[in-house]
């Protein structure tokens, strides 16, 4: 399981701080989300934020989710900036064949993100194109939100895509993620989560020993019922 902090939940006067902590802790990836007001109803993060945060961590990797209303404009200077995966919405452009070979041309991985109410059907034509597919759990434009269930289906629903079509596309999940929610996320199929809130930036006992013990909980837990939802 690939865990991608949110960055978006860290403590915004300490952001350093915050990724200092999670590195300590083992973690590889920061997930970035990066919103023009636009796309989403709120602003977040830029992509001067993301040069900042690679010449003081060199070596995690920048998980960007862009919900920008022309992802084409940021592919280059996403790259410029750092980011290693670029994910952009199926409905921000008509021309996901070309994006995602803009971002593999970068050598970045290329991801489409699926919105609650948007159905798997329309990644079809370009899914073998796809290094993931980033399913939001809830609305996009801010953390806080409750994970919809219908997620769940959604996820197996992919898997079992990936499955009879032999691919390697990984399946990353965002927006609401608890402990009980993660467990039964990582039965149906997920392979990177989205740490947020719930997870481990509103625990008591703080960031690092919240994600320890997250993660320790995720990968003891074998095997949940899968007639959940
Ligand atoms: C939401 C954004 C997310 C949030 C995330 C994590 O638009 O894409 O990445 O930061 O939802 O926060 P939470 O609190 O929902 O787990
Ligand atoms: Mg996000």
């Amino acid at each position: 399981m690939i865990y991608s902090p949110s960055l978006a939940c860290a403590n915004q006067i300490n952001l350093e701080r915050d990724i200092a902590e999670l590195v300590k802790c083992g973690i590889k990836w920061l997930h970035y989300d990066i919103m023009d007001g636009h796309y989403v109803p709120n602003l977040c993060f830029s992509l001067d934020g993301i040069k900042a945060i690679k010449s003081r961590f060199p070596e995690i990797v920048i998980d960007t989710h862009i919900m920008v209303t022309n992802p084409a404009d940021y592919i280059q200077r996403l790259y410029e900036s750092g980011a290693q995966n670029v994910a952009f919405h199926s409905d921000a452009t008509n021309f996901s064949f070309r994006l995602i070979q803009s971002i593999h041309s970068f050598g970045m991985e290329a991801g489409i993100v699926l919105n609650p109410s948007q159905s798997i059907s329309c990644l079809l034509p370009v899914i073998k194109e796809l290094d993931y597919v980033l399913i939001m759990s809830v609305e996009p434009g801010f953390a806080g939100q409750k994970f919809i269930d219908r997620t769940y289906e959604k996820v197996e629903s992919l898997a079992q895509l990936r499955k009879e079509q032999e691919l390697n596309f990984k399946i990353s999940v965002d927006g609401g993620i608890t402990l009980e929610v993660a467990k039964k996320l990582k039965v149906f199929g997920a392979d990177i989560l989205i740490l947020g809130f719930p997870a481990i930036f509103n625990q008591p006992d703080g960031i690092s020993s919240s994600f320890l013990r997250f993660k320790m909980s995720i990968e003891r837990e074998g095997s949940y019922e899968k007639n959940i939802y």
